[in-house]
C-alpha cells in the first residue's frame, strides 16, 4: 500500500536506544488541530515536530496514544479497524508522512497496541455477536448462562466484574451467551485462545513494522489470557467490586509470558525495534519479572508517591529492588490515565498555594536522572497542570457511572488541548476545542517557555541534551546516599569512568546541603541547576555547605 520507508536520519543512538533514549507521549486529540474541528490530527503533530526534534525538546521517539478508526467510547481504546487510521486524525496518506517527517529527524514512532479487546463495532465484533458459527464465532469470551433466576433472566457465568463498574458479562440475545469485557461494554474481550485471533493480531504487528513503526506499547497486556475454565474469582474485603475479588483468573494466566514472547520475536526480527508493556493492575515485582532488554513493562511508584523526601527515596529503592541490576525499568511521572504530576505532586502534600513549576521542575531532573527509560507526557515539558472540568463537559466515558460503589477520577482533567501560543485557542485549533484549555494557556505556552531561557521548557531540553552526552545518566548504575541533610534526596549514576551526583531539597523548607565526598582528587562541578540562582560551582569539595530552596534540584559531575 506504501512506499519505501523513509530510513532514520541523524538519530542520537542506535540499536540500544531502548535504554539510552527519551520518550514523548502524545495524546492526539489535544496536541495539534489542523483542520479547525477542535481535535488533534496527525497533520498537527507533524507542524510541530520541530518541538520535539533535535533542536527542540530532542527526544528519541513520540509515542502516539491510539490512532486507530474507533468510534471513541473509550476515546481510542476501543478500536473497531487496527490496520486502518481514524479519519479524524487524518489519512493513510498522513500516517506515512509522520512516519517519514519523524524519522527525518531522527525521532522513532511508537504506536500503541490494544489488543485485549476490540470496540463493539468491529466487523469481527459485529460478526461474532450474531450467532455460534463463522469464522469470527470464537474471537471472543463468549459462555452460556450459569442458569436464569426466576423471572428467567439469563445469570452471568462467574462473579467477575468490569474495573470501569459494573457486571463483567453482558447478555447477547442473538447468541444466547454473555460476553465479558474488562472494561466498558463496548470493549468486548477478545479471545486469545483461539488461534485465529492470535494469528490476526500478529499479522497487523508486522503490519505496522513494515510501515516503519520502530516500536509498541502494549496496552493492558497482561489481560490477554484468562483462565481457560473462568472459574470463580475468590473474593476479600474491599470498598468496590473490583478491589472485593482477587484476580485469580481473570489475569496474569501461567501461559502469558510465552504468549508475549512470540509477540517480542515479532519485533526482534528485526533490527532496533522495542515493546513497553502497561500491565493492568500488577505489581512492581510483576513488572521487574516480564521486563528484558529491548522489552520494558512499565511500574508506577513514582505515579503514587508522595511529593517528599523518605517516600521518593523509598520508592527509588523499590525500583532498585525490584529491577535489580539486570533489568531495566522505566521512568514516568504522568500519562494520559493519571493526574498530570504538576498538581497531582503538589496535592500529596495537602497544597493548594505552592508553586507547583518549582515542583515541575524538580521532578523534571527526577524523571531524566534516575535508572530507567524517560516517558514524558505531552505538556509536561512547560508545567501543564490537570484542568477543571466540569462533569457536564468531561469526555471520560467511566467517569460517568461514578456512584458510591464505583469511584473514578475523570482522566479529561489531564488530557486537555496543549497550549502553543497566547493566540486564540493558545494555537491549538481555529475552531471550538474539543475540550477546554487550562486557565493560564496565555501565559502558559511553548512559543513564550522557548523565548524564556529560565522557563520549564528550557530546562527540560537541558536535560535531555545533558543526558544524551551523559553515559553514567543513560546507562549507569543507580545507587542512593543515605540522607545526610533534612528533606534532600541525593543519588549517584555512576559508570567505571564517570559519577554524577543529583541533590533534590524535597522538603517544604529550604535547607543547608552538606555535599558528600567526591573521589580522591577531584572535585563536584554544577552541570545543571533548577533555579536561576543556582550557584556557578567550578570545583566544589566535600563537605561543602549549599544553600538549598524547597524543590531545588542540582546535578553535578565528579571532576578531576
Ligand atoms: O486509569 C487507570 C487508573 O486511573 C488505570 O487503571 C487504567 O485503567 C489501566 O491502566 C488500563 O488503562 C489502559 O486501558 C484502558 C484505557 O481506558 C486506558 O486509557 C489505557 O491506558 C482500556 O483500554
Amino acid at each position: 500500500m506504501t512506499g519505501p520507508v523513509q530510513p532514520l536520519v541523524g538519530a542520537r543512538f542506535g540499536d540500544d536506544w531502548w535504554q539510552r533514549g527519551v520518550i514523548y507521549q502524545i495524546y492526539p486529540r489535544s496536541f495539534a488541530d489542523t483542520d479547525g474541528d477542535g481535535v488533534g490530527d496527525l497533520s498537527g503533530i507533524i507542524d510541530h515536530l520541530d518541538h520535539l526534534g533535535p533542536d527542540g525538546l530532542g527526544v528519541d521517539a513520540v509515542w502516539l496514544s491510539p490512532i486507530y478508526y474507533s468510534p471513541g467510547r473509550d476515546l481510542g481504546y476501543d478500536v473497531a479497524d487496527h490496520e486502518r487510521i481514524d479519519p479524524l486524525f487524518g489519512s493513510e496518506a498522513d500516517f506515512d508522512r509522520l512516519v517519514a517527517e519523524c524519522h527525518r529527524r531522527g525521532i522513532r514512532v511508537v504506536l500503541d497496541l490494544v489488543m485485549n479487546h476490540t470496540s463493539d463495532e468491529h466487523r469481527w465484533f459485529m460478526a461474532s455477536r450474531r450467532g455460534r458459527e463463522g469464522p469470527f464465532a470464537d474471537h471472543y469470551l463468549w459462555r452460556d448462562p450459569a442458569g436464569f433466576d426466576a423471572a428467567g433472566a439469563p445469570l452471568p457465568p462467574n462473579n467477575w466484574v468490569s474495573f470501569f463498574g459494573g457486571s463483567g458479562w453482558e447478555w447477547e440475545t442473538a447468541r444466547e451467551q454473555f460476553y465479558y469485557h474488562t472494561f466498558l461494554k463496548e470493549q468486548p474481550e477478545l479471545q486469545w485462545r483461539t488461534p485465529a485471533v492470535e494469528a490476526a493480531q500478529w499479522k497487523m504487528v508486522e503490519g505496522w513494522l513494515d510501515r516503519g513503526v520502530d516500536a509498541f506499547r502494549l496496552d493492558v497486556f497482561n489481560v490477554f489470557l484468562k483462565h481457560p475454565d473462568l472459574p470463580d474469582n475468590p473474593t476479600r474485603p474491599g470498598s468496590t467490586p473490583w478491589t472485593r475479588q482477587i484476580h485469580l483468573h481473570d489475569r496474569d494466566q501461567p501461559d502469558l509470558p510465552p504468549l508475549i514472547e512470540r509477540f517480542r520475536a515479532l519485533l526482534d526480527a528485526r533490527p532496533g525495534r522495542l515493546s513497553v508493556g502497561e500491565l493492568f493492575d500488577e505489581t512492581i515485582e510483576t513488572a521487574a519479572a516480564l521486563a528484558r532488554d529491548r522489552h520494558l513493562v512499565f511500574e508506577w511508584e513514582l505515579v503514587g508517591v508522595r511529593w517528599s523526601a523518605d517516600p521518593v527515596s523509598a520508592a527509588l529503592i523499590r525500583r532498585d529492588e525490584a529491577f535489580g541490576p539486570h533489568r531495566w525499568p522505566t521512568v514516568v511521572l504522568s500519562n494520559h490515565d493519571q493526574p498530570r504530576h504538576a498538581s497531582r505532586l503538589a496535592a500529596t502534600m495537602g497544597a493548594t498555594d505552592t508553586d507547583t513549576d518549582a515542583i515541575a521542575r524538580a521532578a523534571a531532573v527526577l524523571l531524566l536522572t534516575a535508572r530507567g527509560t524517560p516517558f514524558l507526557y505531552y505538556g509536561e515539558e512547560i508545567g501543564m497542570r490537570d484542568v477543571d472540568i466540569s462533569p457536564e463537559e468531561s469526555v471520560d466515558p467511566p467517569a460517568q457511572w461514578v456512584g458510591p460503589e464505583f469511584q473514578w477520577w475523570d482522566r479529561s482533567r489531564c488530557r486537555t488541548p496543549m497550549p502553543w501560543t497566547d493566540g486564540p485557542n493558545a494555537g491549538f485549533t481555529t475552531g471550538r476545542p474539543w475540550l477546554r484549555l487550562g486557565p493560564d494557556a496565555d501565559t502558559r505556552n511553548v512559543r513564550a517557555q522557548a523565548a524564556d531561557p529560565d522557563s520549564i521548557l528550557a530546562l527540560y531540553r537541558q536535560l535531555i541534551r545533558l543526558r544524551a552526552t551523559t553515559p553514567a545518566l543513560q546507562v549507569g548504575s543507580f545507587r542512593l546516599l543515605p540522607m545526610s541533610d533534612p528533606g534532600i534526596v541525593s543519588y549517584l549514576r555512576e559508570t567505571a569512568d564517570q559519577t554524577i551526583l543529583i541533590a533534590l531539597n524535597l522538603g517544604r523548607e529550604a535547607t543547608t546541603w552538606h555535599v558528600p565526598p567526591p573521589l580522591e582528587g577531584s572535585a563536584w562541578r554544577l552541570l545543571v541547576g533548577t533555579s536561576a540562582a543556582a550557584p556557578a560551582v567550578e570545583r566544589l569539595a566535600g563537605g561543602h555547605a549549599l544553600a538549598l530552596s524547597s524543590d531545588e534540584g542540582l546535578v553535578l559531575e565528579a571532576v578531576r
